[in-house]
């Protein structure tokens, strides 16, 4: 299909035919391959531009449009700035929606993957888009994943991947596990199906070991990532301090221990509750009671954690017929099990303090137990307001520290503990650690082998990668167990410790393992002899820009920092950030809403690209705004894109025609006093990312040099033709197909883009007037604004007359006048 240009000109030019051409030259010229991928004698400064890889779930969307020509402008600017680049491009093909597509069709998960992932090339090709095409990679290849399980052992090694029995959240559709980071408001990310908790045996990463570098490291990056990721990842962490507390239970030998932000109100203690699905909790129940322990908790296991500590949920719990004792009074409390609890975090028990917690009181209020203030805040009495008093103030009723203020309370008591063996000040984080393990088939084997006589058993290095067994997507998840154990014959192996019988084992790994590395790989991604080449590190790593969407701040984001300080620690990286600086792009929205299926309101990639040709198309997502924010494709009009792109191409053509008809050699001063001082505002513009009024300023330069070519020094003037040269070489990051296609019309070579981005002539741009300070006896008495060109006579003159100095000499008579012009004149009174 056509585009229509302009109708004013005669000349037409039609973006959408031109693309297989250029294509064909930039593949021969190797137009955007790093000068050398491991390059010694490559340009010193080099750029490492990474946008977050895809998944193959189909074809390219708008939004894969709009970040891939956000960094695609980014590399391309760096490239022409004379930095070496590298751009890579890979696909993280693992995961969910292959298998249950493939499920649903009969299909290998492997052949819709691949078949997707081609398609998308072939659509990043057309797109324009400048990967250097030999790093590319599929954490699905048997080459990629290998190193998955390699980074795996050696996590193991470090005590760093355990396997443990743990609480999970459960997609009862998806049949799998999902990290606390899947589950969306109660809902699985994927399906949407309500998350139950189920009691499975799962494989962690150990990322709470991490917790405080990954708080503290943070400072390298401030500034250079969004705020708001920082704060997210800040708060994901949720690093509180105060002390554990040891409380006794009546009939155990073994105190259980508490968490508390709060030990100054330790004397307000009047219950003591425990997670109701902490495994405590059963320890704890008294026989007679353990059928309502039961009840109870089933009848909660499908809150969520959020809606479980949710203070507008009605409080519940169950006693368990047992007391635990406060450390300081020795007072007996019940001990209760209840939802608000969390098992997850800090120890899972808790001290309730009615009064001046808010979900304690409203505990103690449902269930009818005591309110004990014994802190004065001013405010009033809790048990009758039902409103925690959780201000500071003086300690009440709290034996030896009745009197104290509160804050230092906090420091008497758990010094008090700890001198009695029964607390100290303590530090919890939300964090969890990070369970890896998935029931999928499509994803990379976890390397272990469970054997009777020798328990987990590493898989030797050598025997790397364990390869998926081809058919293993026939089976299906059942009920917590992988569909990999059913495949018999794969899982069934020998013990390569005793050489026994041994199994398998038969999770797969989450797909944010296979992305939290990518990066490290692509300098060379055919590397054999370990995950990452230590000279493509060395030359490349850290990644100097990384772009991706917003929704990665708590996920994948985190994960890349965690590995990365493991690799540090493990001796393999110099570094210990992964991503120097962060863009998160915005959405493209349709009618102010996400795309999507379901509200049909889906914008296709390739029909606007046949519409409007792939240049017009980045252009208007990049011209719509700063790349941050959202986007609206129902606000916006290509065909302005495909105009501005027409008359670019059309102002080159007639540049390129009238070549040699002037006698001037430089041209109008005028016209190259403008060019240059979009020159210099551009490549401000583009520095700082500010992509969108980047293109505001083309536009300008484009209005300027056809005004200059209709009725000023003419298409043939040489001043006119750098600008067009300069407009079409900064326009080659935007849209590069035209700019190609222009530049040859002015009569150069391919490629556009090896052209280099144009140089400001500072010379032509600074203001021709500057400031001259005027004194008297060195102390300054007046500025004035003069030509920078003034002689120093007139200088002098100029400040012999100006008010503040005649002042300032008051009558006295100037023994000497120092004239730097023209920036200083010095009056010398004579005393
Ligand atoms: C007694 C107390 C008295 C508390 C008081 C608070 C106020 P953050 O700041 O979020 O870390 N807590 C501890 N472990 C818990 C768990 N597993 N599930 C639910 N709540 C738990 O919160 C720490 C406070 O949350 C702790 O301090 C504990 O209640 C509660 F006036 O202890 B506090
Ligand atoms: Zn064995």
């Amino acid at each position: 299909m056509t585009s229509s240009v302009d109708d004013s000109s005669d000349e037409t030019f039609d973006p959408t035919t031109t693309v297989d051409r250029w294509l064909r030259s930039w593949d021969l010229l190797g137009s955007f391959e790093v000068s050398r991928l491991l390059g010694d004698g490559a340009p010193a400064e080099r750029r490492y531009i990474v946008s977050m890889f895809p998944y193959p779930s189909g074809d390219l969307h708008m939004g894969h449009a709009e970040v891939y020509a956000i960094s695609d402008a980014m590399a391309r600017f760096a490239r022409m700035s004379g930095a070496d680049t590298l751009f890579p491009v890979g696909w993280d093909s693992f995961g969910l929606p292959a298998e249950n597509a493939a499920f649903k069709r009969e299909l290998d998960p492997r052949d819709w993957t691949y078949r997707n992932i081609a398609t998308q090339a072939e659509s990043f090709r057309r797109l324009g888009i400048s990967f250097d095409w030999r790093t590319r990679l599929h954490t699905s290849d048997p080459e990629y994943y290998r190193w998955n399980q390699w980074l795996f052992l050696r996590m193991y090694e470090r005590g760093l991947a355990y396997r443990a029995d743990a609480t999970v959240n459960w997609c009862p559709t998806d049949q799998t596990v999902l990290a606390n980071e899947q589950v969306i408001q109660g809902r699985c990310e994927r399906c949407g199906a309500q998350v139950r908790k189920r009691a499975l045996t799962q494989w962690f990463f150990r990322i709470t070991e991490y917790a405080q570098r990954l708080l503290d490291d943070m400072a390298q990056l401030e500034g250079a990532w969004p705020s708001e990721v920082l704060t997210m990842q800040r708060n994901w962490i949720g690093r509180s301090e105060g002390a554990h507390i040891d409380f006794a239970i009546d009939g155990r030998s073994a105190p259980v221990r508490v968490f508390t932000t709060r030990p100054d109100t330790i004397y307000g203690a009047t219950v003591f509750v425990v997670a109701c699905d902490a495994p405590l909790a059963a320890e704890l129940c008294a026989p007679d009671r353990s059928t309502d322990l039961i009840i109870y908790r089933d009848s909660v296991a499908a809150a969520t954690e959020i809606e479980r500590l949710s203070t507008d949920r009605p409080k519940t719990g169950v006693f368990l017929g047992t007391y635990a004792v406060n450390p300081l009074s020795g007072e007996r409390i019940p001990v209760y099990a209840a939802d608000y609890v969390l098992a997850g975090y800090g120890t899972g028990a808790i001290m309730a303090v009615p009064a001046h917690d808010q979900r304690d009181l409203d505990f103690a209020l449902a269930l009818g137990l005591p309110v004990r203030t014994v802190i004065e805040t001013g405010a009033a009495d809790p048990a009758r307001t039902g409103v925690a008093a959780d201000g500071v103030g003086v300690l009440v009723d709290s034996g030896r520290f009745t009197g104290a203020h509160s804050v230092a309370a906090q420091a008497e008591i758990v010094a008090e503990l700890a001198e009695r063996g029964r607390g100290a000040p303590t530090v919890t984080y939300r964090l969890h650690d990070w369970l890896l393990s998935r029931q999928r088939y499509w994803g990379t084997p976890i390397p272990i082998i469970h054997c009777d006589t020798c328990g987990e058993v590493a898989v030797p290095d050598e025997q790397l990668p364990v390869r998926l067994p081809e058919t293993g997507y026939q089976l299906r998840p059942e009920g917590g167990r992988s569909p990999l154990a059913s495949a018999t014959d794969w899982a069934e192996v020998a013990c390569p410790r005793c050489g026994a019988p041994a199994r398998r084992d038969t999770d797969t790994m989450d797909t944010f393992v296979d992305s939290s590395w990518y990066f490290l790989r692509y300098p060379n991604p055919d590397y054999a002899d370990g995950p990452f080449d230590p000279a493509g590190i060395a030359r490349w790593l850290p990644v100097d820009e990384y772009i991706g969407g917003k929704e990665h701040a708590t996920g994948h984001l985190l994960y890349a920092r965690f590995l990365t300080k493991v690799l540090h620690d493990a001796g393999m990286l110099p570094f210990t950030e992964p991503f120097t600086r962060l863009t998160n792009q915005g959405q493209v929205l349709m009618d102010g809403k996400a795309m999507s299926k379901s509200l049909g309101n889906l914008v296709n990639l390739q029909e606007q690209i046949e519409l409007y040709g792939p240049d017009a198309v980045r252009v208007t997502m990049i011209f719509a705004g700063p790349p941050e924010d959202d986007i609206d494709w129902a606000d916006l009009a290509p065909q302005g894109a495909v105009k501005w792109l027409a008359r670019v191409y059309r102002l080159a053509d007639e540049i390129g025609r009238a070549a040699g008809t002037s006698v001037e050699t430089v041209g109008s001063s005028a016209v190259r006093r403008s060019v240059h001082e979009v020159i210099a505002k551009a490549t401000e513009l583009m520095a700082a990312k500010r992509l969108n009024v980047t293109i505001a300023q083309l536009m300008q330069l484009t209005n300027l040099l056809r005004k200059a070519v209709d009725s000023g020094p003419g298409a043939g003037d040489p001043a006119i033709r750098e600008g067009a040269e300069a407009l079409v070489r900064m326009t080659s990051c935007f849209a590069p197909f035209t700019a190609e296609e222009a530049w040859q019309r002015l009569g150069h070579r391919p490629s556009v883009s090896d052209s280099g981005w144009p140089v400001t002539d500072f010379a032509l741009i600074t203001a021709e007037t500057t400031v001259c300070v005027f004194q008297v006896d060195g102390k300054v008495r007046g500025r004035v604004e003069v030509p920078t060109g003034i002689d120093d006579e007139s200088l002098r003159r100029l400040a012999l007359s100006a008010p503040g100095v005649t002042n300032a000499l008051a009558g006295r008579a100037v023994s000497n006048v120092i004239v730097r012009a023209p920036k200083l004149v010095n009056v010398v009174s004579g005393r």
